[in-house]
Order: structure tokens, then sequence, then C-alpha cells
């Protein structure tokens, strides 16, 4: 069921940082259901790929660079209105501009190293969550 699904990136500056399990929590707590979720590391093609959009942006190489720095936990996240929801949850891409209580508000660095990633669209949704995931089973 398109429209009911978001992919979310915890990302390597909050799993190193130790900000996992808060984050999970508080996705939790806002009312998603977790569907699947995976620590992996992302290699350099993987990551070109999942922003392959970004490509001809000036900071294309810093932002691989950094995906690819460490372990990442991708999870598919169940909600009505999840892509919208969970965009409201994790605040503006800028820390700086993220409302009070957002995940990006609390826990990013900066522009770059924020923390979390959410799906734009429902159909990106789907795209990202075949992306990390195979076979997935909705339950
Ligand atoms: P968002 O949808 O909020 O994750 O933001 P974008 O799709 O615009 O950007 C994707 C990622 O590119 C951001 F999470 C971080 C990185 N980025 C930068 O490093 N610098 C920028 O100026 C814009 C984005």
């Amino acid at each position: 069921m398109a429209g009911n699904i978001t992919l979310t990136m915890i990302k390597p500056d909050a799993v190193a940082a130790g900000h996992s399990g808060k984050i999970i929590d508080l996705i939790i707590q806002s009312g998603f259901k977790i569907q699947a979720m995976k620590l992996s590391r992302l290699s350099k093609e993987k990551a070109e790929e999942f922003y392959a959009i970004h490509k001809e942006r000036g900071f294309f190489n810093d932002l691989i660079k950094f995906m690819t720095e460490g372990p990442i936990i991708a999870a598919v996240l169940e909600k009505d209105n999840a892509v919208e929801d969970f965009r409201k949850l994790i605040g503006a891409t800028n820390p700086a501009n993220a409302a009070d209580g957002t995940i990006r508000k609390l826990y990013a660095i900066d522009i770059e190293r924020n923390a979390v990633h959410g799906s734009d669209s429902d159909e990106n949704a789907n795209i990202e969550a075949s992306f990390h995931f195979s076979g997935l089973e909705r339950f």
C-alpha cells in the first residue's frame, strides 16, 4: 500500500555518537511501526547510487565520504501518512533551521552530518525500501 511507509537511515554520525537507541525510541513513541531494520555499512558504489540525484552538487563527494565512514541503521517505517509525518519528526535538513523536539534539532551536527534520512515522497520511499531490503514482508 503506497502512502504508509517511509525509509529512514540513522546516519554514521548518530550511530557513532551512540544516539541510535534514543532515535529509535523517539520514532516508535511517535507512532511509527518498524517493518524492517538493519545495521549495515554503505559501499561507495551503494552510497553514490542512493544519492545519485545529488551527483552534480558541490557537496556530493563530501556526502559520499560521510555516508561511508561508518555503520548506518536502515529501517522501513509504517504509519498513516508516513512520509510527511516522518519528515516533520526529523526536521529541516539543516539542524540550525530544525524545530525544537525534532530528531535533527536534538542530534544533528550540521547540514551534512544531520543524523537521519527520511524519504521525500511515497514513490521514493518504495524505491529506497527496496534499495535496502529485498523480499520485504509487510506485517
Ligand atoms: P533531506 O531530504 O532533508 O535529507 O535533504 P536533501 O535531499 O536536500 O539532501 C540530502 C543530503 O545531502 C542531506 F541529508 C545532507 C546532504 N546535504 C549537504 O551535505 N549539503 C547541502 O547543502 C544539502 C544537503
